[in-house]
């Protein structure tokens, strides 16, 4: 199904009287601090958010997963999803596709119909964390980090394959995230398993084409229980540093443990220009994957806050950032927690660029930790919710895309066109 811009029109008449007086108080709150509202706008119509090709169907867990109806059969219908998503928020103008879930048949068309809806190709993930029917080798024990010299080989090739199919589709990255590790203490030797995984990655790289990126992602735990190759920033910082300058490092909000200072890690990669991209959900105990700022909205602040910083004052060292949201949807509708996911992603993004840096850097050049927090609660308590409403307005967007989503039926329309019993290709 399509949404036109007659149908989002419609639904943002209802909505529309009381927008318009929200924003012109807010516009008025900004001036009053020195802010041109017109900036904020333009900041975040060209603040993009890249939606993974499987979180398009329903979630679950190593217990089970339920359906909801609807779910997209194929990639195209994934891209038919992103394209929803995209019209009402004017947000997700880009699908980052995993392979072999979303091997494209017909390259053409698939960009096609992409660019139809306004939608590119962000970075390509491969898999050699699952073993495929067609593979010769298995990943039970590792992939770019095997003890086999040919497993790691077929590791590799695969990861070359991802890059080639991106290449067809337009897209600028590979994102490699390895499930290696070990669950038992003694079951590996630490460093030489680290040794092989740097040699593998420095084989995909030499294969990267020259205008690419690759990131690294890093997790602590799970699915490897004892230990994980890749296991923080640092062990990815040090993989990219020896890979050369097209490697950087990924960041998922998930795949820290408990506590950890991810805005000290964000600042940290920035200064040193090895930031690549960002994985985006929420958590309360592990990997969670829950809807963006459900749990932990004044974090996703402080982390937007470094990431404002980092752009404003590191631009010529760190490359433009690959942002995506990569969460599981186990009981919401999965169209519908996305849009949520973006409408934090922005609020928080809004939010930081509000913050007085100047004022804050003063007091932080004069030990003022009480006025330090005023200026940055002053900008997390603004309600900036208008802002949003007006950019996607100006974008040709709903005011309230989940509202609109719901009152136009799109789950229901999604539900006749496809069946209720479909699930979508990945976990
Ligand atoms: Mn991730």
């Amino acid at each position: 199904m399509l949404l036109t811009p007659g149908h989002i029109s419609d639904i943002n008449q209802k909505a529309f009287a009381a927008h318009q007086e929200s924003y012109a108080a807010l516009a008025h709150q900004l001036a009053r601090k020195g802010i041109a509202i017109d900036e904020l706008v333009n900041a975040l119509q060209s603040f993009q958010v890249a939606i993974p090709s499987w979180a398009l169907g329903a979630g679950g867990t190593r217990f089970g997963r339920f359906a909801m109806g609807g779910a997209p059969r194929s990639l195209e219908e994934k891209i038919e999803d992103v394209g929803l998503i995209h019209a009402l928020s004017r947000s997700a103008g880009a699908i980052s596709l995993h392979i072999p879930w979303d091997i494209p048949e017909d390259a053409v068309a698939v960009r096609e119909q992409a660019a139809s809806l306004g939608i590119v190709f962000d970075a390509v993930n491969s898999n050699t964390f699952q073993d495929q029917p067609e593979q010769a080798l298995s990943y039970k024990f590792g992939s770019l980090s095997h003890t086999d010299a040919g497993a790691r080989g077929q590791a590799v090739a695969h990861n070359i394959e991802v890059i080639r199919h991106g290449e067809a589709l337009g897209s600028k990255s590979l994102t490699v995230w390895l499930a290696d590790g070990a669950c038992f203490p003694g079951q590996t030797n630490f460093r030489k398993a680290l040794e092989r995984t740097l040699g593998s990655l420095q084989e995909i790289y030499g294969a990267l084409p020259t205008d690419w990126k690759m990131f690294i992602e890093y997790k602590p735990y799970e699915p490897a229980f004892y230990s994980t190759v890749i296991q923080d920033w640092g062990t990815s910082y040090l993989l990219a540093d020896a890979c050369g300058p097209q490697a950087c490092c990924l960041v998922d909000l998930g795949h820290h443990l408990p506590n950890a200072n991810i805005e000290q890690i964000v600042a940290t990669l920035m200064w040193k220009g090895k930031l690549g991209g960002f994985h985006f959900n929420d958590s309360k105990y592990g990997d969670d994957d829950l809807t963006v700022g459900s749990i932990k909205p004044y974090q996703l602040f402080l982390i937007f806050n470094e990431l404002v910083y980092g752009m404003r004052n590191n631009a010529a060292n760190n490359p433009p950032l690959a942002w995506m949201i990569d969460a599981s949807h186990n009981l919401k509708d999965p169209l519908e927690d996305l849009l949520q996911s973006l409408e934090a992603i922005r609020l928080a993004y809004a939010q930081a660029l509000i913050v007085d840096h100047a004022r804050l850097e003063a007091a932080r050049e004069s030990n003022d930790p009480a006025l330090a927090q005023e200026i940055m609660q002053d900008a997390y308590r603004t309600d900036l919710r208008p802002l949003l409403r007006e950019a996607r307005l100006q974008a040709g967007g709903a005011l309230e895309p989940l509202w609109a989503y719901r009152q136009l039926g799109v789950r229901q329309r999604l539900i006749a066109d496809r069946g209720v019993k479909t699930f979508a290709t990945g976990l």
